[in-house]
């Protein structure tokens, strides 16, 4: 097998962001743009020489071509072997799975997660680490650092793999397996879950609607669910993965899931209802009449997970992303366990993981997760609502209703003003970053700060430190304002605003959130003048 080296000038702003590089597609398929950014990946990893990787992708535009230059290039860096989801297609978590389960050196993601699909959208591609999680902020530091300086890469000159047949290949001497996608992970969950249980309650007349958002969890979520499960057919709908996911925003959320919603909150609406997103890390979870914020959901999850087999035991800890409501918090509390708070981003929960201080993870955009694995996982967060809604045996409107009145409620809302030009919210950024140490005692629209700061995480497995992690802000009355700028977006600046306001046991817990936040929102605003500097009357989203 001929292999060539071809010459090359480094490319500017190859830098991953908060889950990998995210461009435009197009800018994906210009010439030598993947090319270049998988060698740095090699290079970043000491080479790729007798390494083994899982490959494989969220079936989005671009998906299979991608793949077929990773393992070429692999090939042509000297890899030892690829394990392929059939057709190119992996969920996230079960990348994660593969990798753990066949003890590989890391493995390419193939996705821009919940951001549209199609030649004119995203594309992105993630490397995880031999633990099954997303690179580590030192390891996508030094991918960077290759980018700025790479003259050239290795592809291998081979023929066209099918990925279409599961079974073994070789490439040179490189070995690629292609792999049933779904198989290992719907082992995984078995043995977590206790799937007779949830096969009763389905038996028992339960009602689900499954929203596969034409993503890649539909293969998932109809092989467990209506396979596994016994859940009748039609659950899981929009159940086959599209290149452009049916037009949609692969985004599980009441805004992009929004005829989910609509069925839930109406007179047929089933039991319950969930979503996944692009690459089928993230859940959404709403009940008859009741959508559970994936901070709420969290903090459930926590305080009922003993239900579930693998969690009898209790949990270790839990950790939560910083802008994540406190409601976990809580529950770590009545727990007696541990509860800590990283920056955004799945990779900061690895090293918890790993030394076995947390069992439980989330965040506040829709991402839930254990230990089982080291990315969050939507399918498995929704397989935990059913096994504790079949021992609980009460609708998710009462289990959330219970829950608040035993820990009290934390309204929760996040405000995404997405496309900005950069300067503008870098500006809005650095001029409150400037004022974080007058802000105490400060009143904006009757609400006092009684904290400001800038959040840093000190890593307390590996010492590591990550500064600039995003600006909080504290109010008399238990409220909070946390201010970030997304590292996940394609298009100037995206900036997001969490808004927060705990109401205690004996508080009122029906509120609307967009209610009991209003006096918080009337704060942040009046606090950062946000309208007039972002020429914005309102949020393009609001979860
Ligand atoms: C967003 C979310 C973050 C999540 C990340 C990747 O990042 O806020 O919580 O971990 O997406 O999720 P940002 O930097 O845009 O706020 V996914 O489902 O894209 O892998
Ligand atoms: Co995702």
């Amino acid at each position: 097998m001929n292999i060539e080296t071809i010459s090359c000038e480094p490319i500017a702003g190859q830098k991953p962001g908060t889950s990998g590089l995210r461009k435009k597609t197009r800018v994906f398929m210009e010439t030598g743009y993947l090319e270049q950014f998988i060698q740095s990946v090699f290079n970043a990893i000491g080479g790729a020489e007798g390494k083994s990787f899982v490959v494989g992708g969220d079936g989005r535009f671009f998906n299979r071509k991608a793949i077929q230059i990773i393992l070429k290039m692999a090939a042509g860096n000297g890899a030892s072997k690829v394990i392929v989801g059939q057709n190119g297609l992996l969920s996230t978590p079960a990348a994660s799975h593969l990798i753990r389960l066949n003890k590989t050196d890391g493995g390419l993601i193939l996705s821009a997660s919940h951001n549209p699909g199609g030649i004119d959208e995203d594309f992105g591609v993630k490397y995880n680490v031999a633990n099954g999680g997303p690179a580590p902020e030192g390891v996508t530091e030094s991918m960077y650092e290759q980018t700025c300086s790479l003259r050239s890469y290795k592809i291998a000159d081979a023929d066209v793999v099918d990925l279409a047949s599961i079974g073994e290949s070789k490439m040179g001497d490189m070995v690629i397996q292609v792999v049933d996608p779904v198989a290992d992970y719907k082992e995984l969950m078995a043995s977590l879950f206790d799937f007779v249980a949830i096969r009763n309650l389905f038996a028992g007349g339960f009602s689900m609607v499954f929203d596969a958002m034409h993503a890649v969890t539909g293969p998932y979520a109809k092989a467990i669910l209506e396979g596994a499960l016994g859940a009748p057919a039609g659950t899981v709908i929009h159940a086959i993965p599209s290149e452009d996911f049916g037009g949609g925003h692969p985004d599980p959320n009441p805004v992009w899931a929004k005829s989910l919603m609509d069925l839930m909150m109406s007179e047929k609406a089933p039991c319950l209802g969930a979503a996944s997103d692009g690459d089928g890390d993230r859940n959404m979870i709403v009940g008859r009449g009741a959508y559970v914020t994936p901070s709420d959901s969290l903090a459930l999850l926590a305080a009922n997970a003993h239900l579930a087999p693998a969690y009898r035991e209790g949990l270790a800890g839990i950790a939560r992303s910083m802008p994540t409501s406190a409601a976990c918090d809580r529950v770590a509390a009545g727990l007696g366990i541990e509860c800590y708070e990283t920056p955004t981003g799945w990779k900061f929960f690895g090293n918890l993981l790993d030394a076995g201080k947390v069992t439980i993870c989330g965040e506040e955009s829709a991402g839930t997760g254990s230990d089982h694995v080291r990315e969050k996982d939507g399918l498995w967060a929704v397989l935990l609502w059913l096994n504790i809604l079949a021992e609980r045996n009460q609708p998710v409107k009462t289990i959330l209703a219970e829950h608040w009145a035993h820990y009290g409620r934390d309204y929760y809302s996040r405000f995404d003003y997405e496309a900005v030009p950069s300067d503008a919210a870098n500006a809005l950024f650095e001029t409150l970053q400037g004022q974080l140490a007058t802000l105490p005692g400060q009143v904006f629209a009757g609400l006092t700060v009684n904290k400001a700061d800038e959040f840093s995480y000190h890593d307390p497995i590996d010492g590591s430190v990550s500064t600039g992690q995003g600006l909080r802000v504290w109010f008399d009355g238990g409220a909070r304002v946390v201010f970030r700028l997304s590292g996940t977006g394609t298009e100037g600046a995206t900036l997001r605003v969490y808004l927060e306001q705990y109401v205690d046991s004996h508080g009122d817990h029906a509120l609307d959130p967009q209610v009991a936040l209003k006096p918080v929102v009337s704060a942040m605003l009046t606090m950062t003048q946000l309208e007039e500097r972002l020429g914005r009357t309102a949020p393009n989203v609001i979860t």
